[in-house]
């Protein structure tokens, strides 16, 4: 048996949401050097620009979309678009995400529900829009982008672990429902990456020094570092293989070890 190819997506046509930069677009730079097809979405015209320059520098033919994830019509169009051009979805990464960092009792029932609208729902209109494909075709993989905010809460982010936390449930339930449509379903919980998401907690102080939160995460993971989007890339390919065909509902934390750390001692 030549191990190898069981890592390969020849032939797979992957739909990574939001991918123009940072995680999504590394994730589809790893599964179009396993072989996929690299379709995306991005919410306006001047980051596909952007997006389509970058996916043609790495050498990638990537096919990118003009869509919301949170809008039921623009995903059912993007996905019709994906089926007529390139015969449907094999693997879909619900990367699109936003955060909002503010403490609870400042935070608007309307901020609240754009990120969970954003975070949770856009994963559902995604899922919903290409399992009956995946059905038809005998096969499918599902990625949800989780956090470690799926398993741990903290000051300032209620409404993100609401959303990542629910999306973890949601994981679990598509491979409950779908998994005898040979459709797995599973979640990436990345660690602290280091991408536009993040680049406040990362921003040098005005003498120079790193920022607090900074110091505070690098002596949080036992790698001693932030991860690289490309960290995930190695990870996403396997859960869009048939490596892990036997793999559902299960959610692979890439974090450098910061769940199973109890921190430095004092
Ligand atoms: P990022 O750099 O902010 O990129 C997020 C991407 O999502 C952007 O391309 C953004 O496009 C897109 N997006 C946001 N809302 C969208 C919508 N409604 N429809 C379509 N696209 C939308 O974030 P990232 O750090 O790469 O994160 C990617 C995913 O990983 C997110 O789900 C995030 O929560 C998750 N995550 C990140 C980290 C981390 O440490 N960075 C850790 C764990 C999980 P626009 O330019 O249009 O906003
Ligand atoms: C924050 C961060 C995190 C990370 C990530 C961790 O403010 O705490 O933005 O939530 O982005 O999701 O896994």
């Amino acid at each position: 048996m030549d191990m190898m190819k069981q890592f390969s997506l020849e032939g797979k046509v992957a739909l990574v949401t939001g991918a123009a930069y940072g995680i999504g677009f590394a994730i589809a730079k790893g599964m179009a050097s396993a072989g996929a097809k690299i379709v995306f979405n991005c919410r306006s015209q001047s980051n596909m620009d952007k997006a389509m320059a970058a996916y043609a520098e790495e050498g990638i033919d990537a096919k990118g979309y003009i869509a919301d994830v949170t809008d039921e019509a623009q995903v059912a169009d993007l996905v019709a678009k994906i089926e007529a051009d390139l015969g449907g979805v094999d693997i879909l990464v619900n990367n699109a995400g936003i955060i909002k960092r503010i403490p609870m009792l400042e935070m608007s029932a309307e901020d609240f529900r754009q990120v969970v609208d954003i975070d949770l729902t856009g994963p559902f209109i995604c899922a919903k829009a290409v399992i009956p494909g995946m059905i038809k075709k005998g096969h499918g993989k599902i990625i949800n982008i989780c956090s470690m905010m799926s398993e741990l809460g903290r000051e300032t982010v209620s409404a993100y672990a609401a959303a990542k936390g629910g999306l973890k449930m949601l994981t679990r339930n598509i491979c409950s429902e779908y998994g005898e449509a040979n459709i797995q379903c599973n979640g990436i919980g990345p660690g602290y990456i280091a991408t536009p998401q993040t680049a406040p907690l990362r921003e040098r102080q005005p003498d120079g020094s790193r920022h607090p939160f900074d110091q505070f995460i690098v002596s949080k993971t036992p790698a001693g570092r932030w991860g690289e989007a490309e960290d995930l890339m190695g990870p996403a390919v396997f859960l869009a293989s048939d490596a892990s065909n036997f793999v559902n509902g299960h959610i692979l934390y890439v974090d450098g070890g910061i769940l199973a750390y109890i921190g430095k001692q004092p």
